[in-house]
């Protein structure tokens, strides 16, 4: 087999990227290590920035965002047991985020490789990357118990942060930096209205929680919980409780509660590899950075790389030209920082450390309370959270 780009990966980032190149009219082929409904019964991300709906627009798998998608123009933090809106819109200018669920993208762009009649290779096992420090770089995999390989122009790795891509860069070559929180978030799904039109995040002396929203119909919400935590000790009932407790009296009133659908802890992380271009393998997405979820960055950042890597493919594939790619590492990881650092500090004010004591929540309220009295505050929050325009800096 014979191709321009293997893509390793068949997340977001990896079908993104084939869409955008099979678009350019530039051949690519999907390797991914698991089946179709694992990768979507993955819950993760919800909130979309306007750059991301420009990509998935320029990819054409915008049909059902207008339909199902929830426009949000603010969100409310509450702390000390008081909700303030962070008027999004106001502060910025017009701009504005979508609720829409990572599953519902991946479910458009699923489709729409499929109807286009582009290569999958689901279940590939022993996926391994070969002679990327030279022109002639392939993929093999093992599929139905026989060896396959792909020779290719290029590799994508976009097969998140425990993938096999960066793994298999020489140590000397790469950098690594990374920050592990000392908690995680616990997240249920449920069929169940959510408790408000928009997001609350919560900072309250039990810990961070998080009111999100999939639909009108269905809710996510997050607690923080020790990383020891274990599901066995978070039925039902006991999520619920635990969430009022961290509510306002308002919200406790209006919450309502139902069976999870899903549940699941992650745990917290601020990761960033550099470069994340090796001769002819690319990084993109989560196999090249995580960020913790507090500033809901890191299905935007993935849509911003391969933006950026497509136009660089493109640019090599067609045009012969190697501008772009020689590039693409210095713009990506010049936004990743950027998202980086909101995702830390966001997550870091809104959070119960457990060396904090009394001091760290007083200095958090109170660093809080100058947000949302200040407009320059307030503005540096919202032009973080609705994301930096693309050539920022630039
Ligand atoms: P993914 O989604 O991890 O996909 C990688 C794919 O690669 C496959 N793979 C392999 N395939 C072949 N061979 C191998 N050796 C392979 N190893 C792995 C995997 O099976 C998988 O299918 O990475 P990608 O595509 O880069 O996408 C990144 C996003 O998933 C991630 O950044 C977001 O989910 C992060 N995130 C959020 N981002 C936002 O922008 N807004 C949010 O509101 C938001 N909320 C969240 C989040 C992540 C969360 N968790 C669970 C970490 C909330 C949570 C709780
Ligand atoms: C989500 O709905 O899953 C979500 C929303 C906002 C975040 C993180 C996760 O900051």
């Amino acid at each position: 087999m014979r191709t321009n780009v293997v893509i390793v990966g068949a997340g977001p980032s990896g079908l993104l990227l084939g869409q955008l190149l099979f678009k350019a009219g530039v051949d690519a082929i999907v390797v991914e290590r698991q089946t179709p409904d694992y990768v979507l019964s993955r819950i993760r991300a919800g909130v979309l920035e306007q750059v991301t709906l420009d990509v998935l627009a320029q990819a054409g798998v915008d049909k059902r965002l207008p339909r199902d998608g929830l426009p949000h123009t603010g969100f409310d933090l509450l702390f000390k047991g008081e909700r303030h809106r962070i008027d999004l819109k106001g502060l910025t200018g017009g701009k504005k985020v979508m609720v829409y669920g990572q599953t519902e993208v991946t479910r458009d762009l699923m489709e729409a490789r499929e109807a286009a009649g582009l290569t999958t290779h689901y279940e590939a096992q022993s996926v391994q990357i070969h002679d990327f420090d030279s022109d002639h770089p392939s993929v093999t995999f093992i599929k139905d118990g026989v060896t396959q390989t792909i020779q290719c122009d290029f590799i994508a790795g976009c097969d998140g942060f425990h993938g096999v891509c960066r793994a298999s860069v020489p140590r000397q070559s790469i950098q690594e930096f990374e920050k592990v929180y000392p908690f995680g978030w616990l997240g249920v799904l449920a069929d169940t209205p959510p408790v408000h039109e928009e997001l609350i995040y919560v900072n309250s002396p039990r810990g961070f929680a998080l009111c999100s929203q999939r639909s009108r119909t269905r809710s996510r919400y997050y607690l923080q919980v020790p990383l020891t935590d274990h599901l066995d000790q978070w039925p039902d009932e006991a999520f619920w409780d635990e969430l009022r407790n961290r509510l306002d009296p308002e919200a406790r009133d209006h919450l309502v509660t139902g069976p999870s659908i899903e549940k699941s802890i992650a745990p917290l992380r601020s990761f960033v590899a550099e470069p994340m271009r090796f001769g002819t393998l690319f990084l993109a997405g989560d196999a090249a950075h995580i960020v913790p979820p507090t500033g809901a960055k890191g299905l935007n950042l993935a849509a911003t790389d391969v933006k950026f890597l497509s136009d660089a493919l493109i640019e090599a594939c067609i045009e012969k030209s190697h501008a772009g790619i020689d590039h693409y590492s210095k713009r990506c990881l010049a936004r990743i920082w950027r998202a980086e650092r909101f995702s830390w500090w966001f997550t870091s004010l809104m959070h119960r450390f457990p060396d904090q004591g009394e001091i760290g929540q007083k200095l958090q309220e109170a660093e809080l309370d100058y947000l949302v009295h200040s407009e320059a505050g307030s503005r540096t929050v919202a032009e973080n959270y609705v994301g930096l325009p693309l050539n920022f800096g630039e």
